[in-house]
């Protein structure tokens, strides 16, 4: 297979509420989506970089910057003959992550469109419908929280995150764990503390929750492991875990006990699945993150937590958990057991809104 033609579009979609963590509080996401052809065939792709470098360093810009400049001219024309060939091919520009998995998700979507087969059978799922739960960013008080966390349960949930930072963190995870002693609730720091300020975070060991996400700085595996060995709730890495190599080694240290696997942190589907298929051989748990992606990441993200090895609730919520209009037709709603269905159709198993889709472009470029 060959790819004829590219275009990408910069997306800036209205959040329905603001989302707030460590690192700031959003009202809109921007994101890349990434259009493929081959032969008459039409795959997409979603670069999961933000309009700032908070979660990451990459940004939509410098994904925009590193597709059109770099990773689209080798792509174009080239003979793709595996899937897992993609990864490798774009290894000559390092890190940029997010942009490689993007470009990447479009290769899946057309290879599964062209063979008829689903991504969730291309990569080896092997669930119709996933365990998910809901991401609750800051709020403007503990008590603001406990109402939010309610009317998500109300809504179906069954599984909660409560994003924390310092100052907002043992009080928050308190008054979310008085009203609701028997919730599976977790926690997330997006790398807000040291090893130091960590300290102010042991209380949260009495709370039974099911993990600690990535605590500590993006780059440190070490410090990931003193602070693990000091509590008993599980460390759950997500920033830190960029390759599999990562993973191993965290393992290894000792760093986390459970992992958080994003196609997008990872360079995309093929690694992810590397870094599931090593966890899952060694007991390691794991489950699917979210970047509040639109219809087109989400379909991606479901077929991944497809793998047997995702056996805690992922990071994917239903469409209305975050848009009022997303630009796939499509849209997910929650089952009443906490569970979204996987597509099954071929590719990603979406397709696009054209009118949503330039509503909410703010570039539109084609290669060649
Ligand atoms: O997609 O439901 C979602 C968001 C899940 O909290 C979430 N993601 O660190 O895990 C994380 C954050 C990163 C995104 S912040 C824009
Ligand atoms: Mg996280």
């Amino acid at each position: 297979m060959k790819i004829d033609k590219i275009t990408l579009y910069h997306l800036r979609m209205p959040l329905r509420s603001p989302f707030e963590t460590s690192f700031g509080r959003s009202e809109a996401r921007d994101s890349i989506l990434i259009e493929a052809y081959s032969d008459g065939q039409v795959g997409f792709g979603e670069c999961v970089a933000d309009r700032d470098p908070g979660y990451s360093s990459e940004t939509a810009v410098t994904a925009w910057h590193i597709l059109g400049d770099y990773l689209i001219p080798t792509m174009i024309g080239m003979e793709i003959s595996s899937l897992n060939m993609v990864f490798s091919t774009l290894n000559f520009v390092r890190g940029h992550y997010m942009a490689k998995a993007g470009l990447e998700m479009a290769v899946w979507d057309l290879v599964g469109k062209t063979t008829e087969r689903s991504l969730k059978n291309m990569l080896g799922g092997n669930r119709d419908r996933v365990a998910v739960g809901v991401s609750v960013g800051i709020q403007a008080s503990p008590s603001k929280l406990v109402d939010v966390v309610s009317d998500y349960l109300a809504a179906g949930y069954q599984r909660v995150k409560i994003k924390i930072k310092p100052g907002r963190d043992v009080e928050d995870a308190r008054a979310v764990r008085k009203v609701y002693p028997d919730l599976k609730l977790q926690v997330d720091a997006n790398s807000a503390y040291t090893l130091e300020t960590a300290k102010a975070l042991q209380p949260l060991d009495k709370l039974d929750l099911l993990l600690i996400e990535q605590p500590l700085a993006e780059d440190d595996l070490w410090d990931h492991a003193r602070m693990q060995s000091k509590f008993q709730t599980p460390i759950c890495l997500d920033e830190t875990i960029i390759s599999p190599r990562h993973a191993r080694q965290a393992i290894e240290m000792k760093a986390c006990r459970i992992i958080n696997i994003k196609a997008g942190r990872v360079g995309g589907l093929s690694q992810a699945r590397l870094i599931h298929d090593l966890c899952y051989a060694q007991g390691v748990p794991v489950w699917c993150g979210g970047m509040l992606e639109t219809g087109v990441g989400r379909a991606s993200n479901l077929a991944l937590a497809s793998l047997p090895g995702f056996t805690l609730p992922g990071d994917i919520s239903a469409t209305e958990r975050y848009y009022l209009e997303d630009i796939t037709n499509e849209s997910f709603s929650l089952n009443p057991d906490s569970t979204i269905n996987v597509p099954d159709r071929p590719g990603l198993g979406v397709s696009i809104n054209r009118d949503s889709l330039e509503k909410f472009s703010l570039v539109k470029k084609s290669f060649p």
